[in-house]
């Protein structure tokens, strides 16, 4: 970390400088998994910059979830997550997905039930006035670790029952001869709330995608609108494109 070897005084404010420094160490893995950067004022000292500009550089590692501050004991390096390469070309469900990739896949119930809908859903689904939609609500771990929040709507005659879904929804779909057979997924960024951001156990400000599926039936009707919220860091989509005459 001897400043001469790598500060320059035209590469951007130092803390950056900084951050790229440890994030470079993070990466080589000469800061392991689990183990404490210096405190603040030793890295100050080794690379004869302020604590402010060291403070700064540590509060960006902790906000893109390299780093976490240990209440009393310090800040460590994060073990980090397996990022997971998600084809867009297949309509397949988070349980399938995992289980291919050799994950146990769990679910922490936020809210399950029949409300009634919101308007949007209300046009998303097709629904006549007075109808209810089915809710389910969770939080999606693979591995043991939390990838994605989910809400999913449905119409009450493809979902009647909200509490029968305990493992996989698109599983209890086609049980029942109504999974989707055709989706379109919108993709967006964003920078992930506190609340979402304490759910996925990652600090608040994290970048996030924003993902709506609605899927249809053979028939052509609408079965299903999910909002989901995945983790930047864990999710790379790949989508296989050919040239259109
Ligand atoms: C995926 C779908 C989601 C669907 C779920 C079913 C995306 C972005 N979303 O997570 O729309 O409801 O799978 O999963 O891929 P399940 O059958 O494991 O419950």
């Amino acid at each position: 970390l001897r400043p001469e070897a790598w500060l320059s005084r035209s590469a951007g404010p130092r803390y950056v400088q900084l951050r790229r420094r440890l994030e470079a160490g993070i990466e080589e893995g000469i800061l392991a998994p689990n183990s404490s950067l210096p405190p603040e004022r030793e890295l100050a000292e080794i690379t004869d910059l302020s604590r402010v500009t060291v403070r700064k550089a540590i509060q960006e590692l902790v906000r893109e979830g390299a780093v976490e501050q240990r209440q009393g004991s310090g800040t460590f390096v994060r073990e980090p997550i397996p990022r997971v390469e998600q084809s867009l070309s297949h309509l397949t469900s988070f349980t399938e997905d995992m289980q291919r990739r050799g994950l146990q896949t769990t679910s922490k119930w936020l809210e399950r039930g029949i409300f009634m809908p919101s308007p949007d859903e209300v046009v998303a689904l097709g629904l006549a006035a007075g109808d209810q939609v089915s809710r389910i609500y969770r939080l999606r771990e693979a591995g043991g670790q939390p990838m994605a929040l989910e809400r999913a709507a449905l119409p009450l005659d493809i979902l009647s029952n909200p509490t029968a879904v305990t493992t996989s929804l698109y599983e209890l779909l086609e049980q029942s001869g109504v999974r989707p057979v055709r989706a379109v997924q919108k993709i967006s960024a964003i920078n992930l709330e506190a609340e979402d951001a304490e759910l996925l156990n990652v600090a608040e400000g994290t970048a996030g995608l924003r993902i709506q599926r609605t899927s249809y039936l053979q028939s052509g009707r609408v079965a299903e609108l999910t909002r989901s919220i995945y983790r930047g860091d864990a999710y790379d989509f790949v989508a296989e494109l050919r040239l259109s005459h």
